[in-house]
């Protein structure tokens, strides 16, 4: 496995040059949040990505994301021109020699959390989710925006959204996706480039509106929709960890030869649907790190992995989940794992 972490371009206040200095980190996961949604990235925006990372002494190595347009989960009139767009940005990927890409499917907004900066007992600061404050929150009075959410809906429109895809239910989402899956993985396959698709997180319905990516079975289901290497996972443990009912190792056994890319991270469930991020190792959460990477491995995964969320420790300010000192622990304990399991697989 490579290791990459993840950088959110010159507004970072992590810079490439700290991530260089990462022990085992070689790569950058990158993306260029000035894009609108559903616009094409060019091939000299994507290069010009490239080089600013190539000139630290880094590699571009995953595009995460490239935001999908809400009119191609909605299944709108106008999806097919989103999703040409879409396809351009893949072809333009290939040819700046850049072949991951992790994305997602979640409608209206991307990953949800209730407090960024929930104090832990060592003085630490962590993000965490609660079910019963989301309860208490409703749509039409929006939402605050998360670090890498693609769209900025105001309350008006995140509500209107919101109707749209209550009326179009589970079943209508699945039906957009596969439609957008058989247009947009032949030319990944043709191009040479991985999709990554990213689990909903939390994996479970908001505010009503579906969440299709949970767990094995909507899983498989959507894997089915093509059966190519090009369409594929990011295995995300911290998404998929936070549902008590998923087995992540068994899941790694089931979806190993499907898996794309892997975002590596650790979270503790304290009541139903709550939940704290924790301290990368296994000893601090509920995901048994050291078993969904042996079996990944096991499974022939030797692709990307980065650490994923991070705490704020030492004094670090900056984007929730993303400060550096947190993440770069977690690369290193992830690396020392992998070394051994490689080491293990050898003898
Ligand atoms: C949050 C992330 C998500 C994820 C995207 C992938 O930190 O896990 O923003 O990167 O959903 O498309």
């Amino acid at each position: 496995m490579q290791m990459t972490m993840r950088w959110y371009g010159s507004s970072d206040p992590v810079k490439l040059e700290n991530i260089r200095q990462v022990p085992s980190v070689e790569g950058v996961v990158g993306a260029m949040f000035e894009i609108p949604v559903g616009e094409v990235w060019s091939l000299e925006a994507i290069l010009g990505l490239q080089s600013r990372i190539k000139s630290a002494g880094l590699n571009l190595s995953v595009i995460e994301s490239i935001p999908v347009h809400e009119s191609i989960k909605l299944g709108t009139p106008d999806r097919d021109q989103y999703i040409e767009h879409y396809a351009q940005s893949i072809r333009n990927m290939a040819s700046a020699g850049v072949y991951v890409l992790c994305y997602n499917f979640m409608p209206i907004f991307d990953w949800m959390r209730t407090d960024l900066y929930f104090p832990l007992p060592d003085g630490s600061t962590t993000m965490l989710y609660d079910q019963k404050v989301l309860d208490q929150m409703d749509l039409s009075h929006g939402l605050a925006r998360l670090p890498a959410w693609a769209n900025d809906f105001d309350a008006p429109a995140m509500n209107r959204l919101g109707e749209q895809y209550r009326e179009l239910g589970e079943v209508g989402l699945l039906e957009n996706f596969a439609y957008f899956l058989r247009a947009v993985i032949p030319v990944a396959a043709a191009f040479g480039v991985k999709m990554a698709l990213h689990p909903d997180d939390p994996p479970w319905s908001l505010f009503g509106v579906p969440r299709i990516v949970r767990d094995t079975v909507s899983i498989q289901k959507i894997l089915d929709v093509v059966n190519h290497p090009a369409h594929g996972l990011t295995f995300c443990t911290g998404s998929l960890g936070c549902n008590p009912k998923n087995n992540l190792p068994e899941m790694a056994a089931q979806f190993a030869s499907r898996v794309n890319f892997v975002h590596a991270r650790n979270v503790k469930t304290i009541a139903e649907k709550t939940f704290l991020e924790v301290q990368h190792p296994s000893y601090y959460g509920d995901v048994d790190m050291y078993a969904v990477l042996k079996t990944l491995m096991a499974g022939g995964f030797s692709g990307f992995i980065r650490s994923d969320h991070g705490r704020m420790i030492w004094g670090e300010t900056g984007t929730p989940g993303y400060g550096l000192f947190d993440r770069a622990l977690g690369a290193t304990y992830l690396y020392g794992l992998i070394d051994a399991i490689q080491r293990g697989m050898k003898t």
